[in-house]
């Protein structure tokens, strides 16, 4: 399988966030270290790739899914913060205007203070803007378009993975939290829609098994019914809605995938794009589901049955130990391999 993944994704660094009170950035560089090492432990048949489409006009794709206000405070947060006398470290919302607080009459949002401007795009203080933040972002996104790109030669059955971050599932128009700044998934649909398009646009399935759920990409296509939004996600948690019990292990989870495959083979779309979150297993520090390691081995059989050419993009997954293991084992499931926990097991277990 072919992964790309290019080390721009790494310089997004944020010290903190605050998760009630100070921690450390959970949603950190060495994720995609620790996944990328995980991809390359032999035996193994993944081709990783820094080589990017560079023709690819991303500024005209996200403006499919963003607000081109929204894109420009992104590019220049940073500085315009720090000009204002703010904290070098990164951009953080200290103040949110609320829709009431805001002129009555129409206004430049640029005209508004930096401190306002932060807590305007935002609904969270996971998401700080670092000096570096845009051109990871872009980075991210680049990587998720090249992929995309190669999807479209693909046979049925088979995958291309883009190991990326900053995350995009919670990216709503004009919003970023939840780590995430522009929504990947959501922008990559759009571009294999537009770029594939016959006299109908293509229809797409999206497969989010992110422990959380994707507000983003559900609201870009709730009113189209081209795409289809499949989620599976935890109760009562950040921010929505139902599905799964917080005590949710392989054999419940893998039963409701088993029922979301089904509504998507009826659907029978060209592509499909799985929001790849590993947030779901039971050592995750910021999730309640229990899935293991070799959960994850069955997850990836469960979504090969849906037999289109799949393009994964990385969300969410919080725990450094598993995390590796965890993304490799849905791509080998999903590839008919035995686990790599296996190989071990068999050569020093
Ligand atoms: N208990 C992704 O997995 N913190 N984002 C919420 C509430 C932010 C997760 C804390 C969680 C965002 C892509
Ligand atoms: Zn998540």
């Amino acid at each position: 399988m072919k992964v790309f993944y290019h080390a721009d994704c790494l310089l997004h660094n944020p010290p903190f966030e605050i998760l009630g009170k100070e921690v450390p950035y959970l949603e950190t560089p060495s994720r995609l270290s620790i996944i990328q090492k995980a991809l390359s432990e032999k035996p193994g048949n993944f081709e990783i790739s820094d080589e990017l489409d560079n023709n690819i006009d991303l500024r005209e794709w996200i403006l499919k899914i963003h607000e081109s206000e929204y894109l420009d405070y992104l590019e220049t947060a940073y500085d315009t913060w720090v000009s204002d006398g703010g904290d070098e470290t990164a951009v953080f919302p200290e103040a949110f205007p609320h829709i009431s607080l805001l002129p009555k009459k129409p206004y430049n949002p640029r005209e508004l203070s930096s401190i306002a401007r932060a807590g305007l795009y935002c609904f969270d203080l996971s998401s700080p803007i670092t000096k570096d933040t845009y051109k990871s972002v872009l980075a991210a996104l680049r990587v998720t378009l090249t992929a995309a790109n190669e999807v479209r030669s693909l046979a049925a059955g088979e995958g291309v993975f883009a190991l990326c971050r900053p995350p995009g599932h919670h990216a709503m128009p004009s919003l970023c939290g939840g780590y995430c700044f522009i929504n990947n998934v959501a922008v990559a649909a759009r571009f294999l829609q537009m770029a594939t398009f016959q006299h109908s646009p293509t229809k797409l399935a999206i497969l989010d098994i992110d422990y959380h759920h994707g507000k983003g990409t559900q609201e870009a296509f709730y009113t189209d019914s081209s795409v289809l939004y499949v989620s599976l996600h935890g109760e009562n948690d950040y921010p929505c809605r139902l599905l799964l019990r917080g005590t949710t292990g392989d054999d419940e989870y893998c039963a409701a995938l088993e029922h979301a495959t089904t509504t998507i083979q009826s659907f029978d779309p060209a592509y499909l794009l799985v929001s790849l979150g590993v947030d779901t297993h039971i050592e995750d520090p910021i999730c309640d589901f229990n899935i293991t390691i070799e959960g994850y081995l069955r997850i990836g059989k469960v979504i090969s049955n849906i037999q289109k050419p799949t393009l994964f993009v990385l969300e969410g997954g919080y725990d450094l130990e598993s995390i590796g293991l965890n993304v490799r084992n849905v791509l080998d499931g999903f590839q008919g391999k035995n686990s790599l926990w296996d190989f071990f097991f068999f050569q020093y277990g």
